[in-house]
């Protein structure tokens, strides 16, 4: 780890839930007090190849729900390497074409890795009164829409098991932001993913409640009501009482890989908090089983946080295979 800035330095963990705690169930316990529970359900039915130029594919998916069908589209760039190239899946905030000018494509290609993206909103739209994806499944216990875009990450992997040249051995599920949180709850659900990537995630992603700093329940769930389940509001002001905390998110995706970006001028994601939910959760991994780092500057998913998360990956990705460097 790079040095850290002073006040990373000084910081201390504050008393947290236990680590690993007997007896319960803890991603039970962030099912119904944050995130609701993902309905079982949802299978990929057809892949539908839209465009092919040289290592850039786009397809639109359907997916069968019970109550009807999702279809979204996904735009995959994938390296021309001698064996499959294992994928990155990440949803994206403002469509996938923006991405091909803002994401690190070429670099993270030639690292190694294939990326699928697709736009969150196709999976659900980001709006207290519009509902996508949790309209087609039977009414029954409350999900959010964290819940519902970490619904669609395991479904991107879906699609990427289909797709020649890629493998989804050592996959990584990356997101920035709300979409952090989102990567974080399928990396804790979805045993598939090798490595989560949390980037800035901050209040309900990496950071700590029990850190005091930047956005707290009642302004999350004011703001954001349609994020989480409704009873999580009652817990505003009384972060204390909560049963979990994020340090426990983050080890129950151990032994598999995390890794949680930060930076340092992002105080409304708490960045502080973040790494000292890195800390607390570092004895449930092995020796460098969890990576992190702050880099100056503000919130944002920048070309050097997909790098630092990529050669992560490489690093302690062993027993998967082995990205292969770009051929050609
Ligand atoms: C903020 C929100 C954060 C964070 C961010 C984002 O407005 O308060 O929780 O998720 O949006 O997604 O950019």
């Amino acid at each position: 780890m790079a040095q850290l800035p002073e006040a990373w330095r000084r910081a201390t963990v504050p008393d947290l839930p236990p680590l690993q705690p007997t007896g319960t169930d803890v991603l039970d316990t962030f099912a119904r007090t944050i995130y609701g529970r993902t309905p079982t359900g949802g299978h990929l039915t057809d892949l539908e190849l839209l465009s092919e130029e040289p290592g850039v594919l786009r397809h639109r998916a359907r997916i069968s729900c019970p109550l009807g069908d999702l279809e979204f589209d996904t735009l995959l760039h994938r390296p021309s390497a001698a064996g499959p190239s294992p994928v990155i899946v990440a949803l994206s905030f403002t469509g996938i074409d923006e991405t091909v000018d803002s994401w690190p494509y070429e670099k993270v290609m030639d690292a190694g890795y294939a990326v699928l993206a697709v736009d969150y909103q196709q999976i659900e739209p980001d709006d207290p009164s519009a509902l996508g994806v949790r309209a087609l499944f039977p009414n029954g216990e409350p999900w959010g829409a964290v819940g519902a875009w970490a619904w669609g990450l395991s479904r991107c992997l879906d699609i990427a098991a289909g797709i020649q040249g890629l493998t989804t051995d050592g996959a990584i599920v990356l997101g920035h932001s709300r979409l952090g949180k989102a990567a974080l709850w399928a990396g804790a659900q979805d045993e598939r993913f090798a490595v989560t990537v949390s980037n800035d995630s901050g209040c309900c992603g990496a950071s700590l409640f029990r850190h005091p700093g930047g956005e707290d329940i009642a302004a999350i769930t004011t703001k954001f009501p349609h994020w989480f389940v409704p009873s999580f509001a009652s817990y505003a002001g009384s972060e204390d009482e909560l049963p979990v905390d994020q340090h426990q998110l983050l080890a129950s995706i151990a032994p598999r890989r995390v890794y949680v970006a930060s930076a340092e001028d992002d105080d409304w994601a708490d960045p502080i908090g973040e790494y000292l939910a890195v800390l607390a959760a570092t004895p449930a991994f092995e020796d460098g089983g969890i990576g992190y780092h702050v880099r100056p500057g503000g919130h944002a998913l920048l070309e050097e946080d997909w790098l630092q998360a990529v050669e992560f990956s490489r690093r302690t990705s062993r027993g998967w295979p082995s990205p292969g460097r770009r051929s050609g």
